[in-house]
């Protein structure tokens, strides 16, 4: 958004559901009436209902379900997640946008978008990303860390995601190891790390959300395995409201969980984020099948360990660390 059309909108949420005159919007913003009349048109493209008067002015009425800054803004927390915020109505992947950021972006820019048209899974998997129904956002971070401990941010963003859930929306979710964030047997969220690094150092880590708010349905393939917010609070809550969730309350709250959690892990918590994560669990104690490149085998899920690898129990009775990003697990009963 143009930093004029910025400030006319600041100054009419100032001032919610009371007329400024058109006057006092030109003093502030230094320009004519006819500038601020094009800037009023230009939000209302956006969805912003701006009633106009003859004499009282302009008055912000609604604010549209989107997440500019300016709408996420008041519930944001932070000191720097989410504080360089690059913002797409559509965009092909909020992960590729991230990843092409210049080296000098400031840690904890973050990326979103209302539509990805080629939003993207692990190992090439596509994922599904409609407009206005979820948050599809990706973090920038340049953690000291070394290139194989990279995956543990996914660890720490599914944590991130389910608290952000509980708080913001008020509903448990439990966390299919390592990168799924599951409700009533269903995915709800995924998250895609990449890196981007020398053999021994990282330069970048790109940390891929993606949310299913209010969505009500999913394709034919993603039936039995999607589920979003809304249809879950509907289970729920059905006497509640409507279901529909705000995305950018729960999209601040996601970063807010993330960056505390993100200092701990700099900080050496891992451990303690991991017996977190482990509460959450829904991979612990089942069946699971490890598919690695060529082929895989059937196991119990039985513990992860201090590093955040899921620690199976082979059918011989042999334990094996599995490591995120090597192998992939599967429900045998179910998706989860
Ligand atoms: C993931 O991969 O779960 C990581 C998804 C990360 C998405 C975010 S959105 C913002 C950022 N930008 C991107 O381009 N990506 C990230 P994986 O574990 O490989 O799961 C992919 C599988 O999930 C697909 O093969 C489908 O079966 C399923 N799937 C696709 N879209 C889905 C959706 N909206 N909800 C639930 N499941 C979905």
């Amino acid at each position: 958004m143009a930093q004029e059309t910025n400030l006319l909108l600041r100054i009419l949420k100032e001032n919610k559901g009371a007329y400024v005159s058109g006057q006092q919007i030109c003093d502030r913003m230094g320009v004519s009436r006819t500038a601020v009349w094009k800037h009023v048109n230009v939000l209302r493209e956006m969805g912003y209902v701006i009633e106009s008067a003859t004499k009282k002015g302009y008055m912000l009425i609604k604010e549209p379900d989107i997440l500019i800054y300016d709408e996420v803004e008041p519930y944001l927390k932070t000191k720097y997640i989410g504080r360089n915020y690059f913002y797409f109505n559509t965009v092909g992947s909020t992960n590729t946008q991230a990843k092409a950021l210049p080296e000098n972006t400031p840690e904890g820019a973050v990326v979103v978008a209302e539509e990805q048209t080629a939003g993207r899974g692990r190992t090439g998997r596509a994922w599904v990303s409609p407009k206005g129904q979820g948050i599809w956002m990706s973090l920038y971070l340049k953690p000291d860390i070394t290139p194989q401990e990279a995956p543990r941010l996914t660890h720490v963003a599914a944590l991130a995601v389910a608290r952000a859930i509980k708080s913001a929306v008020g509903i448990n979710a439990g966390i299919k190891w390592p990168n799924d964030i599951i409700m009533d047997g269903r995915k709800v969220c995924g998250i895609l790390t990449e890196l981007s690094a020398e053999i021994d150092a990282v330069n970048s880590v790109v940390v891929g959300i993606g949310i299913n708010v209010n969505n009500e349905r999913f394709p034919e393939g993603l039936k039995d395995v999607a589920t979003s917010l809304l249809i879950e609070r509907k289970k729920t809550m059905p006497n509640q409201n409507d279901g529909v969730v705000d995305r950018k309350a729960l999209l601040a709250e996601v970063l807010n969980n993330f960056e505390k959690l993100y200092e701990g892990f700099l900080k050496g918590d891992f451990p303690d984020i991991i017996k977190d994560c482990k509460k959450l669990s829904v991979t612990i104690g089942r069946p699971v099948r490890v598919m690695e490149k060529g082929g895989g085998f059937d196991a119990l899920a039985v513990d992860i360990d201090d590093r955040g690898a899921l620690i199976v129990k082979k059918q011989d009775g042999s334990t094996e660390a599995v490591i995120a990003g090597e192998v992939s697990v599967r429900g045998v009963l179910g998706y989860v």
